[in-house]
């Protein structure tokens, strides 16, 4: 691989691109007119504006990115994370225009793309899934005869859903069928695609996701967990790796399961396979993402692997250079997204100009952002501006960095999520390691961030008045005779 195109803006985009340098491979960014002046765009070797700012006219635009590369010459395509990343169609298209897709192939995506050929697919290694079905309800007879077996509460899940999207709680017989005629018609509206099946519903669960890497000689490793329970709408918040509630021998049930899952759909690169784990431990596969995924670097930095030159090695065709004997667990990190989104308002996004944008650094800190100083954050993307990552030698200087770092990052201009993750953090909670994915709608509440910024108004104002009062007061006359200052110069 010679030269690398990057189809994907942002911090992602960045972020592969460093990866790309250090292996001595050229890089080329395609960028939108909202994006001209990104950091990603000056980093590149090479870079082309291929439309405007909306990603249906611009990222989203896999022929046009396809011609770019074929036009400069570049042997690669890393679709990042979003946009095309999981579109088995870009996959197909790459390979046959003789570019190699740094992603799986579009089989691999299409299996787990749909979660009921995803369980299906995983059913042939005997991995634990959650009670229910595995193929498409056909009508509410047969709903009923499952939910009979089951038991309630259970979950009606749209197969081409994800992310929480087509997802129905049912609670009583009575409402099965309404809910059920809901879901169908709600995902054919957003995927269109009307499949549902149904699982027993897991009251409180943690969302424990497992890293893996397949290359295409047929070798597969895990590198672990990340626990992702920290999220909003499906929306994950805080990322921290290794989990502070699984013992070795859970990680390597989970960890030999998800490469089963992988090699359940021939799959090849960087994969994550996620999994639900109950209050006894008993874990189960919902579904796998066929990318790399934003929190990707926690598992970089316990690992000491960087996982995107070794998807570029294994879209190369090469074999994957360590064994699962050769990996450890260094520590522990954890990561915050920092997100141009108001904790203090539902989260809702906030947009505006980085007025003022100062990184923290120091010991085991890891920034990974898209942005500069002075910025517009554009409208038409995710507002997620960047990552803060911290590693310590225990969990708990872990927790005790990142929040160091937090203090120590000066955005103004736009509300972001710091002072949420100052305080996800440092919950009792959190910190004990005894949460689930209901952590922020346990815990959270705006006023607990309200109470610390009233706090620093209160000293603002207080210093503003003090301030005020020396400038506007007379001044006194100088006693000499107290006078340190003099009393030094006499000494000289
Ligand atoms: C579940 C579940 C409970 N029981 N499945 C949400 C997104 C999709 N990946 C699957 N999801 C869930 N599936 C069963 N059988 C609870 C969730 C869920 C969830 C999962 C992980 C992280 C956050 C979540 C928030 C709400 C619901």
């Amino acid at each position: 691989m010679n030269k690398i195109l990057v189809a994907n803006r942002g911090e992602i985009a960045l972020r592969v691109m460093r990866s790309a340098r250090e292996m001595g491979i050229q890089t080329v960014a395609v960028y939108s007119e909202a994006d001209a002046t990104m950091p990603f765009v000056t980093f590149a070797d090479e870079s082309f504006c291929i439309g405007p700012a909306p990603s249906s006219e611009s990222y989203l635009l896999g022929d046009k990115i396809i011609e770019v590369a074929l036009a400069c010459g570049a042997d690669g395509i890393h679709p990042g994370y979003g946009f095309l990343s999981e579109n088995a169609g870009f996959s197909d298209a790459c390979q046959k225009a003789g570019i190699k897709f740094i992603g799986p192939t579009a089989h691999s995506i299409e299996t787990m793309g749909s979660k009921i050929a995803a369980k299906q697919s995983a059913k042939k290694f005997d991995v634990p899934m959650v009670p229910g079905t595995d193929s498409p309800i056909q009508d509410v007879a047969e709903a009923k005869e499952i939910a009979a077996r089951t038991g309630f509460p259970l979950l009606i899940k749209a197969s081409a859903g994800g992310g929480g999207k087509g997802m129905r709680i049912v609670h009583h017989m009575e409402e099965l069928e309404e809910q059920l005629n809901m879901a169908k018609s709600e995902a054919l509206n957003s995927f269109k695609d009307d499949s549902v099946f149904i699982e027993k519903y897991v009251g409180s669960p943690k969302h424990i996701e497992i890293q893996i890497l397949g290359d295409t000689h047929g070798n597969y490793v895990y590198l672990f967990e990340r626990e992702c329970s920290i999220q909003r709408r499906h929306q994950k918040l805080v990322e921290e790796a290794p989990s502070s509630c699984l013992t070795p021998e859970i990680r390597k049930a989970m960890g030999e399961c998800a490469v089963n899952v992988g090699r359940s759909c021939d799959y090849h690169g960087a994969g994550t396979v996620e999994f639900l784990v109950d209050n006894d431990l008993n874990f189960y596969f919902l579904e796998m993402n066929t990318r790399l995924q934003v929190e990707h670097c926690v598992t970089e930095m316990i690992t000491g692997i960087d996982l995107v030159k070794e998807q570029i090695y294994v879209a190369d065709g090469k074999a994957l250079s360590f064994t699962q004997d050769d990996l450890n667990i260094n520590g522990h990190a954890i990561e915050l997204r920092i997100c141009a989104e108001d904790p203090l308002n539902n989260f809702l996004p906030d947009i505006g100009k980085l007025e003022v944008y100062k990184r923290p650094q120091g010991a085991g800190i890891r920034v990974d952002d898209g942005y500069e100083e002075g910025m517009e954050i554009p409208i038409y993307y995710d507002p997620m501006i960047g990552k803060l990552v911290a590693w310590g030698s225990t969990r708990s200087e872990a927790i005790d960095r990142l929040t160091r770092a937090i203090e120590e990052f000066r955005i103004n201009g736009i509300e972001t999520t710091l002072p949420f993750g100052k305080w996800a953090i440092n919950h009792e909670a959190f910190v004990k390691g005894q949460f689930d994915t209901h952590f922020i709608a346990n815990y959270y509440k705006p006023e607990l961030l309200e109470q610390f910024s009233e706090e620093q108004k209160e000293i603002a104002a207080l210093i503003a008045v003090n301030i005020f009062k020396e400038k506007t007061e007379q001044p006194k006359p100088l006693n000499m005779s107290t006078s340190k200052w003099k009393n030094r110069s006499n000494m000289r």
